[in-house]
C-alpha cells in the first residue's frame, strides 16, 4: 500500500513525488495556494467537471451534499477556506502535506480533527491512473463526507484507534478497514447502492465499475470479515463492502480492538476474491472482467 513507502522513522522513500525538505515535524507544510498555476486550476476543474457529472447517479447523497457545500469548482481549492467550511459542518480543518505521510503522524491528525491533503495535482497525462494520492483524490474524495457528523465521528475514532494498532501490531488489520471503508466504501439506500469510498469517487472509472459492473463481489459489512480481507491496489477492487448505515461502521469501531486483534491472529487472511458462507451477499460477481485502470 502507499504507506509502505515512507518508513517508520521518518525518512520517506526517494520514489515519492512531494517535496518533502520543508516538512514540519508532523509532516504539513505549507499549502503553497498562490504558486498553482492557471493550468492546475484548469486541470482541477476538468476533474471536478467531469467526476460530478457522474455523482448523481453513483455518489451517496450525503457526498453529494457535502460536495456541494465545500463550493470548489472553480480551482484547486485554497485549505483554510475549506477549513472554515468544514470547521463550521463537523470541527474538522485540513491541513496540507506534501504526499503520504508515516502512519503514526498520520493517525494523530486524525485523532485531532486534521485532514491531511496532499498540496500537488496529477500531470495532466495523469488523468485517470496515478500511483500516489494527489490534492483531487485527497480533497475531492475524502474531503466532503468529512461535512457528515457521523462519518467525521468516525474518521477521527479511526485515527485513535491507529495509535493502539501500532501498539498492539494491529496495522496491517486496521489498514484493510481503512480501505474497504473509507477509500472503497458502498452504502445500501431506498435507491439501491451507492458509493461513498474517495478511492473510487476520485476516479471515473471505478464509480461506474463499483456499483454496475457484474464483475465485483457486493458483500455486507462485517468487521472480522474486513479486516481479514486482503486488496489490490493496482486495479479495481474485486469485492467491497456494503455498510446500511455510517452509524453502522461508527459502532462496529467504537469497541477496544485489543481481542479482536489477537483472534485475527490466529485467524487466516481472506483472498480478495473469496465468498464465505457467512458473508451476506449483495451481488456475487462473476470475476471475470480484467479492468486495468486505463
Ligand atoms: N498519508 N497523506 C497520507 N494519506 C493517507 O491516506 C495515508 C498516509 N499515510 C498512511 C496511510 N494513509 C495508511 O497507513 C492508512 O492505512 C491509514
Ligand atoms: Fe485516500
Amino acid at each position: 500500500d502507499f504507506a509502505t513507502r515512507v518508513t517508520d522513522s521518518g525518512k520517506t522513500d526517494t520514489a515519492l513525488r512531494g517535496d518533502y525538505r520543508h516538512v514540519q515535524p508532523d509532516f504539513t507544510i505549507d499549502q503553497g495556494w498562490d504558486a498553482y498555476s492557471s493550468a492546475d486550476h484548469a486541470l482541477w476543474r476538468t476533474l471536478y467537471d467531469r467526476q460530478s457529472a457522474l455523482l448523481p447517479r453513483y455518489a451517496a447523497r450525503e457526498f453529494l451534499e457535502g460536495l456541494t457545500r465545500l463550493d470548489v469548482r472553480d480551482g484547486i481549492p485554497d485549505f483554510r477556506r475549506a477549513s472554515d467550511v468544514l470547521d463550521r459542518a463537523t470541527g474538522w480543518i485540513l491541513v496540507a502535506v506534501p504526499g503520504l505521510i508515516p502512519e503514526r503522524e498520520f493517525f494523530e491528525h486524525l485523532a485531532a480533527r486534521r485532514f491531511p491533503v496532499t498540496n500537488w495535482i496529477r500531470k495532466p497525462e495523469e488523468m485517470d491512473y496515478l500511483v500516489e494520492p494527489d490534492v483531487f483524490h485527497d480533497f475531492f474524495g475524502h474531503v466532503p463526507l468529512l461535512t457528515h457528523p457521523v462519518f467525521a465521528d468516525y474518521l477521527q475514532a479511526y485515527g485513535i484507534g491507529g495509535a493502539k494498532a501500532i501498539a498492539l501490531n494491529g496495522q496491517e488489520h486496521l489498514a484493510r478497514l481503512y480501505w474497504y471503508m473509507v477509500e472503497f466504501g458502498l452504502i445500501n439506500t431506498k435507491d439501491g447502492l451507492r458509493a461513498y469510498g474517495a478511492g473510487m469517487l476520485s476516479s471515473r472509472g471505478e464509480t461506474q465499475f463499483c456499483i454496475e459492473s457484474p464483475s465485483p463481489h457486493r458483500i455486507g459489512f462485517d468487521l472480522e470479515r474486513v479486516m481479514r480481507t486482503q486488496y489490490r491496489i493496482d486495479d479495481y477492487q474485486q469485492t467491497y463492502f456494503v455498510l446500511d448505515s455510517y452509524e453502522q461502521l461508527m459502532n462496529a469501531t467504537a469497541v477496544d480492538f485489543t481481542p479482536l486483534y489477537a483472534r485475527l491472529r490466529s485467524l487466516p487472511a481472506i483472498g480478495p476474491t473469496e465468498v464465505l458462507a457467512s458473508d451476506r451477499v449483495f451481488t456475487l460477481g462473476t470475476q471475470g472482467e480484467s479492468h486495468k485502470a486505463a
